[in-house]
């Protein structure tokens, strides 16, 4: 097992991460930027070193900075948490080149899985379903030719995007041309690559996406999937749950089985995730995310595995704990994000004051979170991560509201009392909601206030 490694994040997965290092006896070296010095991940870590001023570009995506923290204090390992440099298939090889074990899977995947129209080109190959669409297009007369084949609604769709940016929905083809220009334009501007495909739009489809876990020795397995179909309009998460509600058992077994397909054909290593839309009893693979995921949490309370511990142990070159048949779901699990977000979910910067998290049975809180925080806008506004564990779901709907009820967060706006109506709305209750599903209960909550 490694004996340090160095946590190149900030925020709660940064704290999650500690934790799972030194349950596993691995000392910790924590990164930070200057507004960062007073922050819990760097109290927890063992050491710490400053990586730059504020702006994130300066500190947390400061490869030789954070290169340079890991050789001194002789760390053999890098944990790159989620976002900043978590997909970045250079930092992947630069760990390499300099010793590091970088914990994710090797850096040809990560390259592969982050050019969006090659994933999915590598999964139609693998059998994998994919959304009827087109390959990179070469101009809007292509996208006419490709549109005009798969049929209107279509939605064009940036290869270096993912999340969202770069994408536009085009109802018809008189709207082709300068939807096209529009995409193009936002991805180049964003990834400094305007490449575009298209595909078939798909009429309310829900977002289920299945965990897996795979070793060096080639073992994949699947830890099941979650439903994060309740999303902002920004494309950003805000509540997950898992199993996914009303879901036929023959879809579950059946999007089990493909996404360890899919691990397999790209001989995957470290936890990942496949993204699905799934549209009536269809699913389509949709993206591959090569990191441990915020919503990572809601797996672990249902399955009962710690999914960072793992992404340590296989990069140590363990074998994979688990078999397939050890993982049995057991009970239900949601998490609600709890940012520091005003109203439409707009940044709130502020100093926290009064913090009181919840807790007790079947309730788990992952946050870095204390009274005299300073939320600044630099960084991703997640404070908290509320876990609701339940033997069924309304026990964990009835768990998370009173968990919210108890959360108190003082100075600064948060999406509490938002996460609080999805979880009284007749709808969300019912299970299985569509991705428009938060979009209109805004618009709903605007209108009646
Ligand atoms: C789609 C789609 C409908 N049809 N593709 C949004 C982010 C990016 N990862 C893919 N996305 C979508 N792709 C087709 N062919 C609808 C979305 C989409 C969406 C997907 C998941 C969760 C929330 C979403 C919100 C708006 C649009």
């Amino acid at each position: 097992m490694f004996k340090k490694v160095l946590i190149a994040n900030r925020g709660e997965i940064a704290v999650r991460v500690n934790r799972a290092a030194h349950e596993l006896g691995i000392a910790t070296v924590a990164i930070f930027s200057e507004p960062d010095r007073a922050s819990l991940h760097v109290r927890n870590a063992d050491e710490s070193f400053c990586v730059g001023p504020g702006a994130a570009a300066r500190s947390y995506l400061n490869i030789p900075n954070i290169i340079s923290a890991a050789l001194i204090s002789g760390a053999d390992a890098v944990h790159p948490g989620y976002g900043f440099l978590a997909e970045n298939a250079r930092f992947a090889e630069i760990c390499a080149d300099h010793g590091l074990c970088f914990v994710g899977p090797a850096p040809e995947t990560i390259a592969q899985m982050g050019d969006k129209a090659t994933a999915k080109a590598i999964m139609r190959d693998a059998k994998v379903p994919t959304t009827p669409g087109s390959d990179i297009l070469a101009s809007v007369s292509d996208a006419f030719v490709a549109a005009r084949a798969v049929g209107y609604p279509v939605m064009l769709k940036a290869t270096a995007g993912g999340g969202g940016k770069g994408m536009r929905a085009v109802n018809v083809p008189d709207d082709l041309e300068s939807a096209f220009m529009v995409a193009q334009a936002e991805a180049e501007a964003n990834f400094k690559d305007g490449r575009l495909y298209l595909e078939k739009l798909l009429e309310q489809p829900r977002h289920i996406e299945v965990q897996v876990l795979g070793d060096t020795f080639g073992n994949v397995v699947h830890v099941g999937e979650r439903d994060c179909s309740v999303q902002k309009p920004s494309h950003q998460k805000l509540v997950e749950e898992a199993p996914a509600p009303v879901l036929g058992d023959a879809l579950r077994t059946k999007l089990h089985r493909i996404a360890v397909a899919a691990a397999r054909a790209v001989g995957y290593r470290s936890a990942g995730t496949l993204e699905f839309l799934v549209s009536g009893d269809d699913a389509f693979f949709m993206e591959m995310n090569t990191r441990i995921q915020v919503e990572h949490s809601v797996t672990e309370m249902v399955y009962g595995v710690d999914l960072v511990r793992e992404q340590l142990r296989i990069a140590a070159g363990e074998k994979l704990e688990l078999a397939q048949r050890d993982l049995v779901a057991r009970g239900h699990a949601i998490e609600c994000r709890i940012n520091a977000e005003g109203a439409d979910f707009t940044p709130a910067a502020g100093t926290l004051g009064d913090v009181a998290l919840p807790g007790g049975f079947g309730v788990r809180v992952d946050s870095h979170a204390y009274a005299g925080l300073v939320v600044s806008p630099f960084y991703d506004a997640l404070l908290a991560k509320i876990i609701a564990h339940g033997r069924t779901r309304d026990e964990a709907i009835e768990r998370m509201s009173a968990a919210l009820a108890d959360t108190h967060l003082g100075g600064v706006k948060t999406t509490v009392a938002t996460c609080a109506a999805v979880m009284r709305d007749e709808r969300f209750r019912a299970g299985g909601v569509a991705i428009d599903f938060l979009p209109a209960l805004g618009t709903a909550a605007a209108a009646s206030a």
